[in-house]
């Protein structure tokens, strides 16, 4: 089945802003299509998403070169592949563009056509793309991180933390997960709502909330998981995602809810207190991008107690990621599509984290779509995490809703190991 047509229009994703949906045609009608997430915390060694810089125009981030890259350049190189040599496509790509970070064609341009290609090429084996992706292997239901509430740039900075998320690991069933979420979800916003402090939702679907200091989103959390009937560090566990790059600057983090700056040092220690004194399982990008000391020292200590995420340390890019398993960085890798810009490439990347003994987790951008791709990445890896945002909002639903129908396709067949995935790297 070869490509004979690649075309490109401009969407828009969950904060309004444009993005571009990718079309493959093959020579026996069937159609795939791929559509492009974007962050908003983007990490300074990601891909580069091309955007037209026309401030007339969209805030001068409509895609107009990018489409125009797939529909030229793009198109005239795959036109005549087979859709099944998704390695080929991808290289191809990655050698036309001829950068190291996708700038010329972009690395939106480029990742929209691959998602398009694995799409079509699922739809022409009549499988599930999940089938397809994971070669008839993936079977594993994902462990929810969901967002509970909103910060720092997805909030307007009125939390520094950026997401304050929960993890049900006591659940039995991938359902019982989403049960429990939607409950401490809403009682959550019962108790903002009570104490006036909810503005109303971040960008993620989480709560925005007004708080005066960055301590006080814990206690909300610990009420909110009682109000609803769980026992906090048993039923559900906190993960943080501090990203922290977005918090350094001069060689300090800044919390300015807190009016307080932090050497390295005292940062390291003020987080080793949170993890002290809350039920956190998961921490994710608790250090600068550059900061590769307090990495270390912090996995060294900390390793075999918490997940830790590296996001903006890695960018899905096998090359850093090898460098975090040789130099013990982090025990787990976010994994998201967009950060490299191939299918190819974030397959390499998931392999790499799963064979270093390491754990991935699947994620979805600050600006999201109706695609539920990821999800389908999720269950064809057996990744075993996934991470959306929150559970409000069409473009995250989409997500969660489609692991449930993953469910009903693998019939019996589905495995729900919950928080034991954490086994692989903690000591519980
Ligand atoms: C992150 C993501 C998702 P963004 O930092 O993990 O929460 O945010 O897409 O803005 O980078
Ligand atoms: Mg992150």
């Amino acid at each position: 089945m070869k490509i004979t047509d690649i075309d490109a229009f401009q969407i828009y994703d969950s904060r309004g802003y444009p993005t571009l949906e990718v079309e493959v045609t093959l020579s026996n009608g069937i159609k795939g299509q791929g559509m492009v997430p974007s962050g908003a915390s983007t990490g300074q060694f990601e891909a580069h998403e091309l955007r037209d810089g026309d401030e007339t125009r969209f805030k001068g981030k409509s895609v107009g070169k990018a489409i125009l890259n797939v529909k030229t350049e793009i198109s005239g190189a795959l036109a005549g592949k087979s859709v099944f040599d998704q390695e080929d496509i991808d290289q191809t790509m990655i050698k036309l563009d001829g950068t190291k970070n996708k700038s010329r064609l972009g690395a939106n341009a480029i990742l929209g056509t691959s998602m398009a290609v694995a799409s079509a090429a699922a739809e022409t084996k009549d499988v599930p793309l999940y089938e397809y992706l994971g070669s008839g292997t993936g079977n594993l239901l994902p462990l929810n991180e969901i967002q509970i509430l909103g910060g720092g740039a997805h909030a307007g900075w009125s939390n520094d933390i950026q997401d304050f998320l929960a993890i049900a690991i006591g659940a039995k069933s991938y359902e019982e997960s989403l049960e429990i979420i939607h409950n401490i979800y809403h009682s959550a916003g019962e108790i903002m709502k009570e104490r006036g402090k909810c503005v109303g939702v971040a960008d993620e679907g989480g709560w925005w909330p007004n708080y005066t200091s960055n301590e006080e989103p814990f206690q909300v959390f610990l009420d909110a998981t009682e109000r609803a009937g769980y026992i906090p560090g048993k039923d559900v566990s906190i993960s943080l995602d501090i990203a922290a790059s977005d918090l350094y600057r001069e060689d300090k983090y800044h919390l300015p809810l807190d009016h307080k700056s932090f050497t390295p040092d005292q940062f390291y220690a003020l987080l080793k207190s949170w993890c002290e004194k809350y039920p956190i399982i998961s921490i994710e990008d608790p250090f600068a991008d550059t900061d590769v000391t307090n990495w270390k020292r912090f996995t060294a200590e900390f390793g075999d107690k918490l997940q830790i995420i590296g996001d903006d340390l890695f960018t899905t890019n096998k090359n850093r990621i090898q460098v975090g398993i040789d130099q013990g960085l982090a025990n787990a890798v976010l994994i998201k599509l967009n950060q490299i810009g191939t299918v190819t490439e974030t397959m390499e990347a998931i392999r790499l984290t799963q064979n270093a003994g390491w754990l991935p987790v699947i994620s979805a951008r600050s600006g999201e779509t109706e695609d539920a791709f990821i999800s389908h990445l999720a269950v064809g890896t057996n990744a075993g995490q996934l991470k959306v945002g929150s559970f409000s909002r069409s473009e995250r639903m989409v997500k969660w809703n489609e692991i449930l129908r993953i469910k009903r396709q693998l019939k019996g067949k589905s495995t729900f190991i919950g928080s034991g995935i954490y086994d692989r790297i903690l000591k519980r």
